[in-house]
């Protein structure tokens, strides 16, 4: 039933011609756009027999006129065939003028041309832009393009595309044109262009070698004040890829466009990155500090990837993580360095662990380098993104700062201009180091989260420390058996006063390079039993285990160094409790919190002033997300009951501790984006949300006092949160619609309102969800929309998504169905709390089956749709 065939990296060919040169015309006319585009095409020199040329074009894409050398070649030549058009013969080297019609304004699927609001945009990565022209559409085909673009002079007066502007006239008619050259050859996926009536935001930057770039951030005109922290963040950046990598910007013009109907977060295309405004607009007015990070390191990442993936490009798309997650662990080093290292290590950790490790478990595991797929848009994963960057840190770790600079030195000056491999990559590191990775490069290739299981022994008369650790990797889809990785673990020992061990490298921490299925590690002159630190910053994408006892966590949780593993203490804490706790939900029996478990987070708030970002971060339980993902067996009634219990407890345990926290961490003056007011405010919101699970009026009156007079969107944001979800119902509903009066003419916020409303956990959630699919508010083909009521509610609303009659699960399932029409990308990306199905009791696992079942019966699916479902059900 799928249209669309299983595509194999083991099938990779090299293109039989390339492009020398495209010159793109666009025609922007009221129903239409007409393009034009000419290909130098040469023959490949290692292919000399070759005759045929292969373009891609989509099926729904209007071919007008096709001349080569300018004749009309004879139609016995030329044949269509599913998504490609094939020339055959033709000569070495000919002119190919290809004329297409597009209708942007009925492109929902929002890849190619499409409209956003009243604004051209594309998006082509990873194969839209076979929707806009026909052409070798696959990343190792580079070219150099120039693109003209003719619209309405008053409608949308900026002309944007790749490159420089070299040439611009006006028209009759009122229509002018602008042409734009990219002098660096680029996969046809980095093409780009915006036609707007857009305002700017303009700035220079000068490079280490001198240069001055312009730096040019367009949005509409209502949000030209929100793009400051963009434009901050973007000077950041690049002068970070100067001392961090050595790396330069290459063109005289750096772009940033914001649109609101956008699939994902943003896309770097050469000089013209194309930003969903959610990831470029910021004010502290209507921005969260949540959100102004995800700006900065949005911005960050996509001006990476003008090096880690523009200028050294991705051979095919089994190679996205070449680019991504190399991208990804830059991005996250670039925000280490901006912010508080621990910090941010234990955030991209808590998303790895929980959505990524629950991916490597589900139907749709898959290598960091997928061996196969019918859609490539579903391989844009956690585990290409974080998994991959995992993989770069540890090459990172292994090596060594100081080597792998060296490694990403080679490897971009070996590569520029060219389309490359992970493989390319990891020789590149081999070739500096002297090292032998080919046992690393598992990593590349074995899908799944391994297990690492560590005992211990002390031989106090030898002075002698044993530590062994065993590996192993449960079988994913099409790999069932595994062989053992080569990873880093990090490890320290503390002595029973709290202090390290100095250990033989004359360091607190030393690096294990663990490679075997079972491996025993000695560490001599050890003169008393020592307890270990392990996976120190979360040196491997592993599930490790060691028997701990509880008072060992504690000491850990007081004593550790490593930021990362003082906080991982306390999570493995709590999830002791936690499974506990529900076993006895489950049976019925009355709940509990042990003493020495509260005794423990009161000394977390007695200390919380010393770095009140960790503290957030400590005094925060694991997430239902995270809790589930560790089940054996997930049930999300108990797993939302026991955490709600926890919390209420440990609120009416501290009550006087958090309201004392609360108030000492009460800003004085007015908002300041810095890290240590940003760190003010997370605390004291953790504290207010503590208080407002004690349903007492007292408390209410606070947050409410909060809501009106901070002057941020943070602080308001989270009275309006703790107010909406608590038990004052009239309050609820009076704070929300406050809050709508407020903001209504705010797109960004309203998502924010939409997705209060969609993730409260109260009963008749999902009634509340399809009167906000009504709401003026709503668009339904704005993804943004879509995200947050659809995807809040099926995702982090786990307790409502999962009720009993199954109503959640076909409410998910009605959406996919009406989305495959209009956004199959979207509607893929829906589909996986669907895909967990296996992961719960016999019952659910029916229901939600059911409803998988029920989607590949309809038929006639997209192949994004198909391949998930039909994995799914395997
Ligand atoms: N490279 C884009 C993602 C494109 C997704 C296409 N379905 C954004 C990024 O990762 O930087
Ligand atoms: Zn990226």
């Amino acid at each position: 039933m799928s249209v669309k065939p299983v595509i194999y990296l083991k099938d990779y060919t090299a293109p039989k011609f390339q492009i020398d040169s495209i010159a793109l015309r666009f025609d922007l006319e009221a129903e239409s756009t007409r393009v034009t585009s000419l290909l130098k095409v040469r023959r490949h020199p290692d292919f000399p027999e070759a005759t045929q040329l292969q373009l891609d074009g989509h099926e729904s894409l209007e071919l007008v006129g096709l001349r080569l050398n300018g004749q009309v070649p004879d139609s016995s030549l030329v044949r269509r065939q599913g998504e490609q058009l094939l020339l055959d013969p033709v000569p070495e080297v000919f002119d190919l003028e290809i004329e297409t019609r597009l209708y942007p304004a009925e492109n929902t699927a929002l890849e190619g041309l499409y409209l956003s609001d009243d604004m051209y945009c594309t998006q082509c990565e990873a194969e839209g832009f076979r929707r806009i022209t026909f052409y070798p559409d696959r990343p190792d085909v580079m070219s150099v393009f120039s693109t003209t673009l003719v619209a309405d002079k008053a409608r949308f007066p900026i002309l944007l595309s790749n490159g420089n502007p070299v040439e611009q006239g006006d028209l009759d008619g009122g229509r002018h044109w602008v042409t734009w050259q990219d002098p660096f050859p680029k996969p046809a996926y980095l093409f780009a262009l915006v036609a707007g009536d857009l305002s700017c935001l303009e700035d220079h930057f000068i490079t280490a070698s001198g240069r001055r770039v312009a730096l040019q951030i367009y949005a509409e005109r209502k949000d030209l004040e929100k793009l400051e922290h963009a434009m901050t963040a973007l000077k950041n950046a690049m002068r970070w890829d100067e001392q961090v990598y050595g790396r330069e910007y290459d063109l005289d013009i750096y772009m940033i466009v914001a649109v609101d109907f956008f699939n994902m977060g943003a896309m770097e295309n050469k000089g013209l990155n194309i930003f969903n405004t959610a990831c470029v607009l910021a004010h502290p007015r209507t921005t969260t500090d949540a959100g102004f990070q995800r700006v900065e390191s949005v911005v960050a990442h996509e001006y990476f990837h003008n090096w880690s993936g523009n200028r050294v490009t991705c051979r095919d798309w089994f190679q996205l993580s070449l680019k991504e997650g190399f991208t990804v662990f830059r991005d996250q080093s670039f925000s280490a360095d901006m912010h508080s290292a621990p910090v941010q290590r234990v955030d991209e950790v808590a998303i790895l662990r929980t959505a990524q490790f629950a991916e490597d478990a589900g139907p749709m595991a898959h290598p960091v380098r997928p061996a196969s797929f019918i859609e490539i848009s579903n391989f844009y994963t956690l585990t290409v993104y974080e998994k991959g960057a995992a993989v770069v840190r540890m090459l990172h770790t292994l090596l060594g700062a100081e080597t792998f600079r060296k490694g990403t030195d080679l490897y971009f000056d070996r590569h520029d201009g060219q389309a490359v491999t992970t493989d390319d990559f990891v020789k590149a590191m081999e070739d500096v180091s002297g090292r032998d990775l080919t046992q690393f490069k598992r990593w590349y290739s074995q899908a799944g989260t391994p297990r690492l299981e560590v005992t211990d022994e002390y031989d106090a008369v030898a002075q002698r420390y044993l530590l062994t650790v065993r590996q192993s990797c449960p079988p994913t889809p099409e790999q069932s058996e595994k062989v053992p990785f080569h990873l880093p673990l990090s490890v320290g020992l503390l002595r029973a006063d709290g202090q390290p061990f100095i250990l033989a490298t004359g360091q607190t921490t030393q690096l294990l390079e663990v490679t075997q299925a079972e491996q025993t590690f000695c560490f001599d002159g050890i003169d008393e039993q020592p307890l270990p630190s392990l996976l120190r910053d979360f040196s491997a994408p592993v599930k490790l285990s060691y028997a701990y006892t509880q008072q060992q966590l504690r000491f850990l949780l007081q004593h550790d160094e490593d930021g990362f593993n003082r906080w991982d203490a306390g999570q493995q804490l709590s999830m002791r409790l936690v499974q506990q706790l529900i076993e006895s939900f489950q049976r019925g029996e009355a709940l509990a919190l042990p003493k020495d478990y509260i005794d423990t987070w009161k000394a977390l708030l007695q200390n919380a002033s010393e770095d009140p970002a960790m503290s957030a971060l400590l005094l925060t339980l694991p997430s239902e997300a995270y809790i589930s993902e560790n089940a054996a067996v997930i049930d999300p009634v108990a797993i939302h009951h026991v955490r709600q219990f926890m919390r209420k407890t440990l609120a009416e345990a501290l009550e006087s501790s958090w309201l004392r926290v609360y108030q000492q961490h009460d800003g004085e003056q007015a908002y300041s984006p810095e890290a240590a007011e940003i760190a003010r405010r997370s605390l004291r919101n953790t504290c207010l949300g503590y208080l407002m699970a004690l349903d007492s009026p007292a408390h209410l009156a606070l947050a409410q006092q909060q809501f009106e007079t901070s002057d941020n969107m943070t602080d308001q944001f989270a009275a309006l949160v703790s107010v909406a979800h608590s038990g004052f119902r009239d309050s609820a509903d009076d704070i929300l619609t406050e809050f709508l009066n407020q903001w209504q003419h705010e797109s960004l916020v309203m998502n924010q309102w939409l997705m209060v409303q969609s993730t409260d956990p109260r009963p008749g959630a999902l009634s509340r969800v399809k009167q906000l699919l009504e709401h003026p508010v709503y668009d339904s083909r704005n993804p943004n929309k879509i995200r947050a009521v659809i995807a809040a509610f099926c995702q982090q609303n786990a307790v409502n998504f999962h009720a009993e009659d199954a109503s959640g699960y076909r409410f998910l399932a009605d959406h996919i169905l009406l989305l495959d029409k209009q956004n199959p990308q979207i509607a893929a990306r829906l589909l996986t709390p669907l895909t967990r199905w296996r992961r719960y009791a016999p019952a659910r696992q029916a229901q939600m089956q059911a409803q998988l079942q029920r989607i590949i019966d309809t038929g006639n699916l997209s192949g994004d749709v198909y391949e998930v479902v039909s994995k799914s059900l395997k």
